[in-house]
């Protein structure tokens, strides 16, 4: 047959329909065989594919096909999170159902995402918005539930007055909606929440177990968000009451420096505490101000300090000393107690609220060999050092006085030992409609019901008409609403919040195992079969939520019962940006490369060729015209060399010759064979850095170039030159799978090239028909020689004395003796 012209379009369109036909990569659970779990983040179904998508699912890919190369059983599923707002406001735009515009959109990316010619197992494809997805979650919920790991309680939410909705905290953009610029207020409404805490210090100790398989970063990122401290509670009476104020603080040690108390607006005790007094009114009009702030501005880290005194004093438990008590617009509710005992002289936000309302300070710790002087102080001392004006507690060093100072307190029933976590509960209820309905009844009698078992799925309605403001249509349709009470049978009202969309992205990767099943979320032998993920592949904006819910869920369905294992995700890659003109593509600036064109253009293969060797995954990629050309102009100039290598090769297998009684042309081209061999199988299995493994390859190919027309008239030169062939072939096409399937055909090599081994190395090729010979001049090294093996003492004596820097050194002298070491080194002694 003739090769013609390189037409990737041609090629892909076949390749793809060869693959589906044969079902190639559809697996099934197989304990004889070992297994390889390979999965990228699901996309959102926006619309459209984008390079960051063709990134993730091209290093996916590589991974997946490597792997099955390398004998694993492998599973390389793909679907679509098909939840939340996007859906919401393209329907609301164009008039129609967001099921229609989701539906609609994951077959364009389908279509796609195979133009691409991932090896997916299709068959396996799911979406989230649908019933047979979701109503496992709602059951899960209900299990949550009985368990009391889910529970109900008012909490802030983001409210626009306009839109008469609820805001996620992306949609608040400098306390505006993004919708109308409303200002945003701060509304208490009864949410769900998932009791993530009682995970906080399993999520924490099993990160150890990641270390190694997840990059540093997105480990310490999690530590971080969970933010366990150690410290302790401590109480403080409030004066002329019987009541107390309780504080938790991570320094105890500095106890005989607090000198006045911040409490957060939100805190339950502030109405009581100004009650009668003339403060009231301020301090009333200062918490309104600051519960209708941002949340985000409310906790930056330059937000000007502010507060009011209540009017009130509480007691320093250590040294009785009269603290008054502040309302201050830095304390958050949500850690901690949500009161601050204030230790200006030690803490920079303390400090700088006592210098603006003039509030006494007290310095309890000198850096050792450093005298602090208040005078002179312009920024708070936060460092180790030895305590002083702390009575009996003096001179001792602070790390020390933490422990002390507690047990003291505990003596005396005002303080304990207490740990800490920033992490807070999960609250999964979303005001919107497009999720997975909360399977819950509210009865005026009964109060929450959970909707039975044999009554799920609840799904969401079809005839939903959207609201043009964007409330959700659930409140409003009787239908959906009006239910009888499972418990007592009367007239009772369905939930209309839906879940957050991270809910459903916490479980999909074990709903993968066995995508189809009816009767049950999992089949437990599949389940057990392919768990953990081996290779989790990602971008980066999701080190923290998304992999924590699915670790937290991971946890929670074990402890369901349903899974053995307790991390999901054994390996993880967190790839980087695709940029152009170094910054993120957007339509707004006007610089999005469209995959499509790409494809239309270059093909698929020239299109993964590129992402690939641009830049090792995890660095940030600058997309290039000069780089998408060269890779094509590569594999056409692999194309070219197919079709002059074309009937002039031997058949694999036909010579087995050992390297070392190959020619020399033939042996040298079998050393680089094999070279690329080790070097791309090592780049394969260090952190898949596919840009070196290409690399190898590019040189290969230029040796065969070199040598092949000394090559192909002998038996030994066509074993040689096939043998390299199909090693190019194989190691490229797990990166550009097509034309390597077309070239591995049309040459005559066996089977399906996605079938066939990753080539082993083969030590004994490393041999070479040179060696290098160390010259010396009276046992000074004076230059290296390459000579053929078989040469003489002759022949190597009368080529190092014509060396160059030896006649130099040699010069007006008189050559006493040669000495030569065979195959290692000469020395010329002369003088
Ligand atoms: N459904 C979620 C999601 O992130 C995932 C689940 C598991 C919570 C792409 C660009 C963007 C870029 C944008 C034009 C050109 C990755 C380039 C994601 C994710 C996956 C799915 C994007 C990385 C950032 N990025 N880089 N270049 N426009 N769905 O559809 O958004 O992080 O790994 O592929 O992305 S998603």
């Amino acid at each position: 047959m003739g090769f013609g012209k390189y037409e990737p379009e041609l090629i892909e369109n076949k390749w793809q329909k060869e693959w589906t036909d044969k079902g190639a990569f559809h697996v099934e659970a197989d304990e004889s065989r070992p297994k390889y779990y390979v999965l990228e983040m699901f996309p959102y179904p926006s619309g459209k594919i984008h390079m960051g998508h063709v990134r993730n699912y091209s290093i996916g890919d590589v991974v997946a096909r490597y792997k099955r190369m390398k004998g694993f059983n492998v599973l390389h599923p793909m679907g679509w999170d098909a939840f939340g707002l996007p859906a919401e406001n393209a329907a609301i735009k164009n008039n129609t159902h967001p099921a229609e515009w989701t539906y609609a959109n994951i077959d364009d990316m389908r279509t796609q995402l195979k133009r691409l010619g991932y090896s997916y197992d299709w068959r396996r494809e799911l979406a989230t918005c649908h019933p047979g997805y979701y109503r496992w979650e709602q059951k899960f919920f209900l299990k949550f539930l009985e368990k009391g790991l889910l529970y109900r309680k008012k909490s802030p939410v983001n409210w626009c007055e306009t839109c008469h909705t609820v805001l996620a905290n992306e949609q608040v953009e400098d306390g505006l909606c993004w919708r109308c610029d409303t200002q945003v207020e701060q509304k208490e409404l009864a949410q769900w929440f998932l009791r993530i805490t009682d995970y906080a210090e399993e999520l924490l100790e099993s990160l150890n177990e990641l270390e190694g398989g997840w990059p540093e970063r997105v480990i310490t990122m999690q530590r971080n968000w969970i933010g366990k401290s150690i410290g302790a509670e401590l109480d403080f009476e409030v004066e002329e009451s019987g009541d107390t104020i309780s504080v938790f603080t991570t320094r105890p040690d500095t106890l005989y420096g607090a000198t006045f108390m911040s409490l957060a607006a939100e805190h339950p005790m502030v109405e009581k505490l100004i009650e009668g007094r003339p403060e009231a009114d301020k301090v009333r009009q200062f918490v309104h101000k600051v519960t209708n702030m941002d949340r985000f501005q409310r906790a930056a880290d330059d937000l000007e300090k502010e507060g009011v005194f209540t009017g009130a004093y509480c007691i320093n438990p250590l040294n009785g000393l009269k603290m008054p008590i502040y309302v201050a617009n830095f304390v958050l509710m949500g850690y901690g107690t949500g009161a601050v005992m204030a230790v200006p002289a030690h803490d920079q936000r303390d400090y700088e609220f006592a210098t603006k309302y003039k509030l006494p300070m007290q310095i309890v710790i000198q850096p050792e060999g450093q005298t602090l002087d208040l005078a002179e102080m312009t920024a708070a001392y936060s460092e180790p050092g030895v305590l002083v004006n702390s009575a009996e507690f003096n001179g001792m060093p602070n790390e020390e006085a933490k422990g002390a100072i507690v047990e003291y307190l505990g003596k005396s029933g005002k303080g304990k030992k207490s740990i800490n976590y920033r992490l807070r509960d999960w609250n999964i209820s979303r005001q919107r409609f497009w999720g997975a309905p909360i399977p819950v009844i509210y009865c005026d009698d009964c109060g929450i019901v959970p909707v039975p078992e044999k009554d799920l799925p609840v799904v969401l309605p079809e005839d939903a008409v959207m609201n043009e403001d964007g409330r959700s249509p659930l409140p409003q349709m009787e239908s959906f609403i009006n239910v009888t009470c499972p418990k007592c049978g009367k007239a009772a009202k369905r939930e209309t919040d839906t879940m957050d969309t991270f809910v459903e992205s916490s479980w999909y990767f074990m709903r993968y195992t066995d995508a189809r099943k009816e009767d049950e979320a999992f089949d437990s032998r599949a389940l057990e079969y392919w768990s953990p993920v081996d290779q989790y592949i990602g971008g980066i904006e999701h080190a923290i939520l998304h992999l924590l819910y699915a670790r937290f869920f991971t946890k929670l369905l074990r402890d369901e019962g349903y899974t053995k294992i307790g991390e999901p995700f054994k390996n993880l890659l967190t790839q980087g940006m695709v940029l152009k003109d170094g910054a993120k593509m957007s339509k707004s600036k006007g610089n999005v490369v469209d995959p499509n064109a790409m494809i239309n253009r270059y093909g698929a293969d020239a299109t993964r060729l590129f992402i690939l060797f641009a830049s090792p995954p995890e660095k940030d990629l600058e997309w290039s015209d000069q780089g998408i050309e060269g890779a094509y102009r590569f594999l056409n100039r692999i194309w070219r060399l197919a079709e002059d290598l074309d009937g002039k090769l031997s058949p694999v297998g036909a010579c087995a010759k050992p390297a070392a009684e190959l020619p020399s042309d033939a042996k040298k081209l079998r050393l680089k064979e094999h070279e690329t061999v080790q070097r791309a199988s090592r780049d394969m299995e260090n952190k898949f850095q596919f840009n070196t493994v290409i690399a190898a390859t590019m040189e290969l190919v230029n040796e065969i170039y070199a040598l092949k027309d000394a090559l192909v008239d002998s038996e030994d030169g066509r074993f040689a030159l096939s043998s390299a062939f199909s090693t190019v072939l194989t190691v490229l096409s797990p990166i550009a799978p097509h034309i390597c399937e077309e070239i591995w055909a049309a040459l005559g090599y066996k089977g399906c090239i996605a079938e066939v081994a990753w080539p082993e190395f083969d030590e004994s090729a490393m041999v070479t028909d040179e060696i290098l010979i160390i010259i010396q001049v009276n046992g000074k090294m004076r230059g290296k020689l390459s000579v053929p093996a078989a040469a003489t003492k002759e022949e190597i004596e009368e080529t190092a004395l014509a060396h160059e820097n030896v006649t130099k050194h040699i010069e007006g002298q008189t050559i006493r003796k040669v000495i030569v070491v065979p195959g290692k080194l000469i020395n010329i002694v002369a003088n």
